[in-house]
């Protein structure tokens, strides 16, 4: 009997009263704590029917038990659907329906309003908050802390992450045991990680970079974690100090630089920071290093992918590159067109293959075959070259893809959404340049002369459907949009149009 990611990342760590979580009241939650509370939850899911390979829904804060349920997850071979907790009614809607998931967990506050939708669904719901409160955490009470680790094999699945699609429907990515824990491994050993190691954790855990990249290196390395609940700079900075690494988006440090606090003194404890799921600035690098006297390591990934490329621990880390493939991982830039391989210095789409790269989406074998192709290469739909050097560099997205503060976030989605209003006759969504987010949403809508639209009830319409953090920051009434002779939006020249809308640049 193996469960390869149970027995990789959390095996070793059975019956140990080390460190794994420094929460924000000082309170520490050993390994051997978490991995009993683990157990419990794991008895309440499989008491409650759940068996290996259903998918257990959720959308809960960030706490030290909703990361247990994560572990509960693994063992007992059900597959983990973490889902971000800014998603409206409408959209879970879909994930759970889409997932055909077995259970759905979200936090007590929203129990009232999402029950008739889950219940709809003819899907059991469990509750779970941010204080450990709720239906789960009380069943679990008196569970045994011991629990029978399911059987899996590396090829079976552990998580099903949905990503949205540029087209239509968001697509569930199916991640299996092998996935995660080759990336695991791998990152735990090209950036060094030890078990002194204190990663400084602010991410959300419903994503690959809070989730996989940051706490799964953790737990293959055995080092701990100051887990704070979401990002607030007076907790980064007051966190700093103790701990030796931290991993962020790229409005992590631009935050933490615009506030005069972060210096040389309190980052000296500091061995690493890394940064990804959106592009650093080349100002910020620059900016930081001076400050800090720190470099920081920038590294690419996927949902579909794990970790791709990274810079180099030692050696040069260059502002602007995403550094070098890792180790077993293969990355060729092709011809859109063509897909021929394409050489140094040529830019073309990003392909990706290696053990990293997910199984494919749930239910979905068109788009499978789409972005898979059958020697294992997954097309990202980023663009980008790989320098003389061998860094590779991502110089834009052939996706119309937005992304904000690390969020991704589809206009496709959005103008959806826009097109139905009363008085909108077509609208194009557009990223922007955001001193905070990095990039942020602008909605141009084309105005029916005869009944103007109504822009706040287009607010509240928007507000109803979609996560907030897809709405659009500002929405531009405008004639006609820029097309090109095939018809097509030129949305490069809205962008132009609307490049200096959040910035003075
Ligand atoms: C929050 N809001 C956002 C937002 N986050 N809006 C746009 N983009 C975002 N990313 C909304 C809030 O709901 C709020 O709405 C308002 O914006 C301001 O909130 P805030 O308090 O300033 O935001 P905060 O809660 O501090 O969150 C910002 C953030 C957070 C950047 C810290 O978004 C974050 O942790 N992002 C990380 C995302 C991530 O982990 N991505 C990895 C994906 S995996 P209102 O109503 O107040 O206006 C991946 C693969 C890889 O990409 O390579 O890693
Ligand atoms: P997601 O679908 O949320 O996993 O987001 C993945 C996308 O984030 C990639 O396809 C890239 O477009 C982008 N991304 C991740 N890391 C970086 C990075 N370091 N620089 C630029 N873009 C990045």
């Amino acid at each position: 009997m193996s469960n390869h990611l149970y027995d990789r990342l959390f095996k070793t760590h059975e019956c140990q009263a080390t460190p794994f979580l420094h929460l924000a009241d000082g309170k520490v939650i050993t390994h051997d704590a978490f991995l009993k509370q683990a157990a419990q939850i794991a008895h309440v899911l499989t008491d409650a029917g759940l068996v290996p390979g259903d998918r257990l829904a959720v959308q809960i804060e960030k706490s030290p038990e909703a990361l247990a349920l994560y572990a509960a997850c693994v063992q007992a071979g059900i597959v983990f659907l973490p889902l971000n907790t800014g998603y409206t009614a409408d959209e879970l809607r879909y994930f759970v329906d889409d997932s055909g998931a077995g259970m759905f967990i979200c936090d007590p506050h929203r129990e009232a309003a999402l029950r008739p939708v889950i219940t709809a669904l003819n899907v059991s719901l469990e509750t779970l908050g941010g204080d450990g409160t709720g239906s789960l955490m009380a069943r679990c009470a008196s569970m045994d802390t011991r629990f029978a680790i399911v059987h899996r094999s590396s090829d079976d699945l552990a998580a099903l992450l949905y990503t949205s699609g540029t087209t239509g429907r968001s697509k569930g990515a199916m991640l299996t045991q092998a996935n995660l824990v080759s990336n695991a491994e791998t990152l735990a050993e090209y950036w060094r990680f030890t078990p002194s190691d204190v990663l400084l954790h602010a991410l959300p855990i419903f994503h690959t970079h809070g989730l996989f990249v940051a706490t799964n290196v953790i737990l293959a390395s055995g080092g701990s974690m100051i887990f704070l609940p979401k990002f607030d700079l007076d907790a980064m900075l007051d966190g700093l100090p103790r701990a030796t690494v931290m991993m962020g988006v790229p409005t992590f440090y631009t935050r933490l630089l615009g506030d005069a606090r972060l210096t040389r003194d309190l980052t000296r404890h500091m061995r690493l920071f890394i940064s990804g799921s959106a592009p650093l600035l080349t100002e910020t690098h620059v900016q930081f290093e001076g400050r800090t006297g720190h470099r920081i390591l920038e590294r690419y990934g996927m949902t579909e992918t794990n970790m791709n490329s990274s810079n180099p621990y030692d050696g040069d880390r260059r502002a602007g590159t995403v550094g070098f493939p890792l180790p077993g991982v293969e990355i060729k830039i092709t011809d859109p067109d063509t897909a021929v391989t394409l050489g140094p210095e040529q830019i073309g789409q990003i392909e990706v293959r290696g053990p990293n790269v997910f199984k494919g989406y749930w239910q979905m074998p068109e788009k499978t075959a789409a972005e898979l192709r059958e020697d294992g290469f997954f097309i990202t739909g980023d663009l980008g070259k790989i320098d003389a050097n061998g860094y590779v560099h991502i110089v834009g997205r052939e996706k119309d893809l937005i992304i904000s503060g690390g969020y991704n976030i589809y206009p496709k989605e959005i103008e959806g959404v826009l097109d139905d209003q009363p008085g909108v006759i077509e609208s194009a969504v557009i990223g922007v340049p955001h001193p905070d987010f990095g990039e942020t949403v602008l909605g141009v809508i084309v105005a029916d002369p005869a009944a103007p639209p109504d822009l706040e009830a287009i607010g509240h319409a928007v507000g109803d459907t979609l996560a907030r953090f897809k709405h659009p920051r500002r929405l531009i009434v405008v004639d006609s949009l820029p097309r090109n002779t095939m018809g097509k939006v030129q949305k490069n020249i809205l962008r132009d149009m609307y490049r200096a809308t959040f910035t003075s640049g």
